[in-house]
């Protein structure tokens, strides 16, 4: 195929849906980081199945499942770029408008490539329960995260996404933001994990997470038990702290990491070609 693909142009067509005046925080930013880390988040190295590949959200068997609960909001929000741009496929669609939305929420430049095609092949579908429960702890982290082929470091990282947005009773059970200002990306996250007394609350749907009560602002801010867990095992605690005193190091890792995460499973040729999906299915070359 040699007709060019515009992805600046969907990529300005996405920057400008960001500001949602009726939804969270004003912003739809949060919740597309949110669409295209679960897109990317069902990989399993050993079996190299799952990925962003293939878009499976689209159908029930992975868009109804429970850990996805809240994300038809962002491909709702998506719609009009696809309408806009019908060539562009969801999976790169997905993925592309986390990269677009970090940046423009003040967070680093993510390196992205194109060509991710929309075939769903029944034979690479993920089972539920590969994403991450936020009720667990460090064990139960490096299992989901370490199937993708992250480490402990890379774990840390992508978990500085929670500077971004908020848990949502009626989506995952848990309540409230990590952060003050939701909607701009920081190390704001990994500085509060290190400086603030958090204490275990019971909600009253009986889910437990940890919350600081300022008094002075009185605002509530939580971290998810898996959260909390970050700081009290050892190696990831070490990269907690870096990325606390280190902002431009986050910038810098994250940006890595989640260019990392939405590669999962895609193989390229050198000039950027995805070399295994099926292009007569759906896909088209970068
Ligand atoms: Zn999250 N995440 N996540 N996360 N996440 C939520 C919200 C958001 C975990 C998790 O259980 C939850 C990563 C890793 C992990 C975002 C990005 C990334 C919520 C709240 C939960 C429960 C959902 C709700 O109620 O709406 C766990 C256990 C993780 C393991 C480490 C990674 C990696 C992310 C991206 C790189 C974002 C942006 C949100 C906020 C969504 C929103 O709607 O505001």
């Amino acid at each position: 195929m040699s007709k060019k693909r515009d992805f600046e142009a969907v990529r300005k067509d996405i920057a400008k849906l960001m500001h949602q005046p009726e939804y969270d925080d004003g912003s739809a930013g949060p919740v597309l980081v949110r669409l295209a880390w679960h897109s990317a988040g069902t990989y399993d190295a050993e079996t190299d199945t799952g990925g962003s590949n293939g878009a499976g959200m689209r159908y029930e068997a992975e868009g109804g499942d429970p850990a996805n609960a809240g994300l038809q909001h962002a491909r709702v929000f998506l719609e009009p770029v696809k309408a806009k741009h019908p060539w562009i496929t969801y999976a790169d669609l997905w993925t592309l408008a986390g990269v677009v939305a970090i940046k423009e929420m003040d967070g680093p430049t993510i390196p992205w490539k194109g060509g991710r095609t929309d075939y769903v092949d029944d034979s690479k579908l993920p089972p539920r329960g590969r994403l991450p429960d936020g009720a667990k702890g460090a064990d139960h982290l490096r299992w989901i995260f370490y199937r993708m082929g992250f480490n402990d470091q890379e774990i840390v990282a992508l978990s500085g996404a929670h500077n971004l947005g908020r848990c949502h009773s009626d989506r995952s059970g848990f309540e409230g933001a990590w952060v003050n200002n939701p909607t701009r990306f920081s190390n704001q996250y990994f500085r509060l994990l290190l400086s603030l007394q958090w204490r275990k609350k019971m909600l009253k749907n009986g889910v437990e997470q940890f919350v600081n009560f300022d008094e002075d602002t009185e605002t509530e801010l939580m971290m998810l038990p898996t959260d909390i867990a970050l700081t009290q095992d050892k190696s990831f605690c070490k990269y907690v702290e870096l990325y606390a005193r280190d902002k431009e190091r986050f910038f810098e890792d994250f940006s890595k990491v989640f260019a990392k995460l939405v590669e999962l499973g895609i193989q390229r040729d050198n000039e950027g070609n995805i070399t295994n999906s099926d292009n007569e299915k759906g896909g088209y070359h970068a």
